[in-house]
């Protein structure tokens, strides 16, 4: 049987408030084309299918409509939650896509409660185990909130950790047996990009948990496709476009699989071409004036180089690259003594000189004596309900 292994779509997830929606259809549609293409079986979806909880309706959109693309195409699909996702939305999904081979299973269950998924192909015979995200609220129940944390979070790898290798004694010898889960692996890397707390060093769990008896184990959570150290061929298949400026460089893919029972299975990785680029770039106003074009639609993160920190070059940095995300000045000159006899004269100005000052560099032109007269007189009330009540 042939899978293919993707996850951490994040569907709806923007990038400093810049919609990425477009992205996410369009590499959606790339992994249907290269489903199709490739005659697969089966896709394995890893997680975190949705960036929120409450995802916006073009995002839940493009999700059923990828679904819809498999369905047409009589291809089936297995699919956990992640710790992204909202499990309640997620199963809401699952009685009605059942039926149609896209088995969703959003949140752990038990193995005869749809945890094992049994796929049939002429005779071939696969075992899916699913193993979505398992919240901390599910193994830690109140009682063992008294005792110190990393103990509860000791018991939560631990017995995360059991879940898996408990699978094995689900998987069947004449069977290709495949564990799917959504979460952190020892010794994995992370990128910036995940939820900080849920890929920190408590949660992770041994690799030497996951089954050696499984053809291959699609893992989701960290967005950096890597293979982990386990008995069986385990891998994060990655995210599926680079999320923000910790997977700069990062190459996207996907995971084709070709499993026999009893036999090793073959992996290889596609990369994924769709989406945006994130790029670090430096160099002066001139230099980066003069790169513009080379840099294309790619997001950026600039770092501008200046003879001294002046106002408003961000903005201008701005207006040469519409795609700047994120921009870091860094001046050649820092004149502490500049900054002291700065501080020194600002600390000798009225506020209302301050407004007057503020008005001038932003406006370009002289405050009217009117707003200025205003700015007084509020200033003043300020002034005198802060001293009547005693601060
Ligand atoms: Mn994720």
């Amino acid at each position: 049987m042939r899978f293919l292994h993707t996850g951490d779509w994040h569907v709806g997830k923007q990038l400093r408030g810049r919609s990425r929606i477009a992205e996410q259809v369009a590499v959606l549609d790339e992994i249907l084309d290269i489903a199709v293409r490739e005659k697969v079986d089966y896709v394995l979806v890893a997680g975190d299918v949705f960036d929120s909880p409450t995802p916006p309706a073009d995002a839940e959109h493009a999700v059923l409509s990828f679904f819809a693309g498999l369905i047409r195409h009589e291809i089936g699909a297995v699919v956990i939650g992640g710790n992204h996702d909202h499990p309640r939305r997620l199963s809401a999904l699952r009685q009605l896509l059942d039926p149609l081979r896209i088995f969703i299973r959003p949140e752990p269950c038990a193995p005869d409660d749809g945890a094992l998924i049994a796929l049939e192909k002429g005779k071939e015979k696969a075992v899916i185990a699913a193993l979505p995200w398992i919240p901390d609220r599910l193994l830690v129940d109140s009682a063992k909130m008294m005792l110190p944390e990393d103990r509860w979070y000791a018991e939560y790898a631990e017995v995360a950790g059991g879940f898996c290798s408990g699978f094995a004694s689900c998987f069947e010898k004449n069977s290709i047996n495949v564990l799917m889960s959504h979460m952190f692996i020892q010794g994995a890397e992370t990128t910036a990009s995940e939820r900080a707390i849920h890929t920190s060093a408590p949660f992770a769990v041994s690799g030497a948990y996951l089954p050696a008896s499984a053809n291959y184990v699609a893992l989701g959570h960290l967005h950096r496709p890597q293979l982990v150290p386990a008995p069986a061929p385990a891998y994060f298949c990655g995210s599926t476009l680079q999320l923000d400026f910790g997977e700069v460089e990062q190459v996207k893919r996907v995971v084709l699989i070709e499993a026999r029972a009893g036999k090793p299975s073959h992996v290889e990785s596609i990369p994924l071409m769709q989406g945006r680029r994130l790029r670090d770039v430096r160099g002066t106003l001139a230099e980066l004036e003069g790169r513009a074009l080379e840099f294309g639609d790619d997001y950026l993160r600039v770092t501008v180089e200046t003879e001294r920190a002046e106002a408003g070059i961000s903005t201008q940095v701005r207006e040469l690259l519409p795609n700047a995300i994120d921009i870091r000045v860094e001046a050649r000159v820092v004149e502490e003594t500049g900054v002291a006899e700065a501080m020194e004269k600002l600390a000798s100005l009225q506020p209302a000189d301050l407004f007057a000052e503020y008005y001038r560099q932003s406006q370009k032109s002289e405050i009217p004596q009117e707003l200025l007269d205003l700015f007084r007189k509020l200033h003043g009330d300020t002034r005198h309900e802060t001293r009547t009540s005693g601060a």
